[in-house]
């Protein structure tokens, strides 16, 4: 952003200098403009990514939705602050966007998808675009701010959602991306198709019914949707996001029950 700063008066200054002190006298002959340039505040790089839920996509157009009894429950606090994310991360909003379907978990890895760099819970919207929490009060905002990572560097990227099977980038990218990375298209998710739920209409999303989020689905998952709570709580037995725990999860979950995520997102 440029202003440009007219000055009414163009003051020359000039100094006398004595051993002990300097002197300063002035004197204004004109105007003058001078252009000043003002940088925006920076709050870290914009990283642009999108996912699909499989518990709650329309399978022909792949947009999500969830119910007005879900919607009501999602925290206004990020829910990821316990086993296994264990992510302390303070993010919180005080007005739901009406287009939210629920927090996710968006990690930044180092180009070999190692070590992990930086985690920030986000908001996913109903169209998958996955928006920091400054979106709440500002929905021109696309993407994610990081402010750990170097501009122009190479880096995968994780996307973890509390009862769906986690992904990772297929490959580095380079962050900050102007085009949104897609975790919804097989080839840029590592392990390919068998990491996605392919849906009816053709789509691709993550897998529904991890209930313990730790990369695998077994047992664990069916227990822990068979002793959630039934009725209008945030549970990750809720794997349709409907806000009941019914038999449409279950059918959700039977079907995955098997799948193994790569290493690199089982906790
Ligand atoms: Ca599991
Ligand atoms: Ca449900």
């Amino acid at each position: 952003m440029k202003k440009v700063i007219t000055l009414l008066a163009l003051c020359l200054i000039s100094l006398a200098w004595s051993p002990h002190k300097a002197l300063a006298q002035a004197s204004c002959i004109g105007t003058a403009t001078l252009n000043v340039t003002i940088n925006t505040c920076v709050v870290g790089e914009l990283v642009k990514a999108n996912v699909r839920l499989q518990g709650c996509a329309n399978p022909t157009t792949g947009q999500m939705q969830v119910g007005t009894t879900f919607f009501n429950l999602i925290p206004l606090t990020q829910p990821y602050n316990r086993v296994p994310w264990n992510y302390a991360g303070t993010e919180s909003i005080t007005t739901k966007p009406a287009n939210m379907i629920d927090w996710v978990l968006l990690q930044v890895y180092n180009a070999a998808g190692t070590s992990l760099i930086e985690t920030k819970a986000a908001l996913l919207l109903n169209n998958g675009n996955i928006v920091d929490i400054a979106y709440a009060t500002n929905n021109t905002i696309e993407g994610v701010y990081f402010t750990n990572i170097t501009a122009n560097g190479n880096y995968r990227l994780v996307v973890r959602h509390r009862n769906h099977l986690a992904a990772m980038s297929s490959a580095d990218i380079v962050l900050p991306n102007n085009t949104s990375f897609s975790f919804s298209a097989p080839a840029n998710v590592l392990g390919g198709a068998a990491q996605l739920a392919n849906l009816s209409g053709g789509a691709n999303a993550l897998f529904a019914g991890d209930f313990n989020s730790d990369g695998v689905f077994s047992l664990q998952d069916f227990n822990g949707y068979f002793t959630a709570p039934p009725l209008n709580q945030y549970t990750d037995g809720d794997f349709n996001l409907s806000g009941a725990v019914t038999t449409a999860d279950f059918n959700l979950y039977q079907p995955n029950s098997g799948v193994i995520g790569v290493s690199q997102i089982r906790y």
